[in-house]
């Protein structure tokens, strides 16, 4: 498409979108300002470089094995300013501590700092790029049983609740070299396959745990804390310490974030109705956008109707300062850059999507109690003009319009991936 052909769409989209009383420029300098957490472990199946020497598991599983996977921390950010090449405004990247670059001695997870980090702070720095943070409880042998945090053992508990603090303190470390707030995501696989016994004992001492973890204040400046709850895992199907009642209640009490992981509830339960629900309680959540198919399968995010009611509950509701939106998904079965620009492409369409909508001319006309107009008014704008805004916004952001991203995508598998020999 020539930029002429492109900018012709655009005006009669923008005349198309003013006949409605939305202001096209508006939405997309919105836009704009939304940075989207793009989770640094879809380029490597989860794997992270710390070598603990456990493999994947504990509820986590990623299927596929398409070449080229990050094999190290320097092939990762390569493959992170590619993708980003390719998708439209500016965003963050989402670290797990599982990512910390030992050089030479191992340190074990209850002992890290914020030096095996310094090669991404650097790099973060020199991008201007924010980070965001995670504890890493997984793929470690001390994840005894598929137990962390509510372990009966109190040393295994003790271990993983010095990870905890010292993920926290690393957080605050980032965000203040950055100068940007780094959230820290806290999730646990515990759980258990078959019935237990007592459900009250692990739920207990999962509030113990955290409350130790959480004793030491950090400014909120430069590190926010949160916590994920979930449903279910593989080989935990039957109970997690962790659900979303436990972690609510422990938001509301105790003044940290909840994320919401859109996999992470019944098949059919999605999140988009819980965000207004928890922020009348809470000042701010985070969300793990990700899409599950029959279960939490951490699919790649689409541009589907569950998408579009997420980011239809953070813009129509006036929270986008109050969502710190992030993905979460793995796929190994397409080629990873791609996967990460399909889905993080398919939020910001989304987000772009609900910024378009007429909002106080559904409002009215549903305090009006016209919900004759209001249903119209929806199904009318399915089919306005809306990829021509999305060309615009992709054309004045310097990013590849349309599928082109594709090719350029198949020329770094060409050029760099398929060099990669995996060890
Ligand atoms: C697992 C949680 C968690 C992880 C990442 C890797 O079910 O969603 O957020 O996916 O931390
Ligand atoms: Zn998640």
């Amino acid at each position: 498409m020539t930029a002429k052909s492109l900018n012709t769409a655009y005006r009669l989209a923008q005349e198309r979108y003013a006949r409605l009383g939305v202001d096209t420029d508006a939405a997309l300098k919105r836009l704009e300002r939304v940075p989207i957490s793009m989770h640094c472990w879809q380029a490597d199946d989860v794997g992270g470089f710390e070598n603990a020497g456990a493999a994947l598991g504990d509820g986590l599983a990623v299927t596929g094995n398409y070449p080229g996977k990050a094999r190290t921390a320097d092939e990762l950010r390569a493959d992170f300013v590619k993708a980003t090449s390719l998708i439209p405004g500016r965003h963050r990247l989402n670290l797990h501590a599982s990512y910390a670059e030992m050089s030479g001695k191992r340190v074990d997870r209850d002992a890290l700092g914020v030096e095996p980090f310094r090669n991404w702070i650097a790099w973060a720095k020199s991008l201007e790029l924010g980070l965001d943070f995670n504890q890493t409880y997984f793929s470690h042998p001390k994840v005894d049983r598929g137990f962390t945090l509510t372990h009966p053992d109190r040393a295994i508990r003790g271990f993983w609740i010095e990870h905890g603090i010292r993920c926290r303190e690393i957080g605050a470390a980032i965000g203040k070299a950055l100068g940007k707030t780094c959230l820290t995501n806290l999730w646990i696989p515990d759980g258990m396959k078959d019935t237990p016994a007592d459900r009250r004992g692990p739920r207990e001492r999962l509030a113990e745990s955290l409350d130790a973890i959480f004793r030491k204040k950090i400014d909120r400046k430069w590190n926010v804390d949160s916590v994920e709850p979930k449903l279910f895992g593989i080989g935990a199907e039957s109970y997690t310490p962790g659900s979303h009642d436990f972690y609510l209640g422990y938001a509301a009490t105790r003044g940290t974030l909840l994320t919401l992981d859109a996999g992470h509830y019944h098949p059919t339960e999605g999140i988009a109705d819980k965000i207004s629900s928890v922020l009348c309680f809470l000042p701010e959540i985070a969300l793990h956008v990700s899409r599950g198919v029959r279960w939490d399968s951490d699919h790649v995010v689409t541009l589907t109707d569950e998408l579009q009611a997420i980011a239809q509950e953070i813009v129509w509701g006036g929270y986008l300062d109050r969502v710190r939106i992030g993905l979460d998904y793995f796929d190994a079965s397409i080629n990873r850059v791609a996967a990460w620009v399909i889905g993080t492409r398919n939020m910001i369409k989304a987000l772009l999507l609900a910024l378009l909508a007429p909002t106080t001319t559904l409002k009215s006309a549903e305090l009006e109690g016209d919900y004759t107009t209001r249903l119209a008014l929806m199904e009318e704008l399915k089919l306005l003009p809306f990829g021509a805004v999305w060309d615009h916004y992709c054309a004045t952001q310097g990013v590849p319009v349309g599928e082109s991203w594709l090719a350029e995508v198949k020329q770094y598998e060409k050029v760099v991936l398929a060099k990669r020999v995996q060890p």
